[in-house]
């Protein structure tokens, strides 16, 4: 009667994990394919050019020791300060360039499919 419920624990708790890791593994994938991240570094935007799906996150984050933004015709992160993040949505398809409004050479551009 024991020897039955025993045998039957490591089976069970081995289908649990898989039943477990199928669940996760899409939640996964799907956080990495609608959010993306430009690195302000250098007083450059990498990538400066990005292609994403409509509907799609970007994230802008700067790693530079001076302010920058990230202002297009249909969005601006405001000012972000060393270390500071803005996420930006885009919800139609389009072409997005952008520039830093303290320092205009600074140029990209996103596609939105
Ligand atoms: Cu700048």
């Amino acid at each position: 009667m024991t020897s039955g419920t025993l045998g039957a624990g490591p089976a069970a708790l081995s289908r649990r994990s898989f039943f477990i890791a199928c669940l996760l593994a899409p939640l996964v994938r799907s956080a990495r394919a609608d959010e993306t991240t430009v690195e302000i570094h250098q007083f450059k935007f990498t990538p400066a050019e990005l292609e994403i799906e409509a509907g799609s996150k970007v994230a802008f984050v700067n790693l530079d020791l001076v302010s920058h933004t990230a202002t297009g015709n249909a969005f601006d992160t405001g000012t972000l300060k060393k270390g500071e993040r803005a996420e930006i949505t885009f919800p139609t398809a389009g072409e997005f360039p952008y520039l830093c409004k303290l320092h205009p050479h600074m140029k990209g551009r996103i596609l939105v499919r």
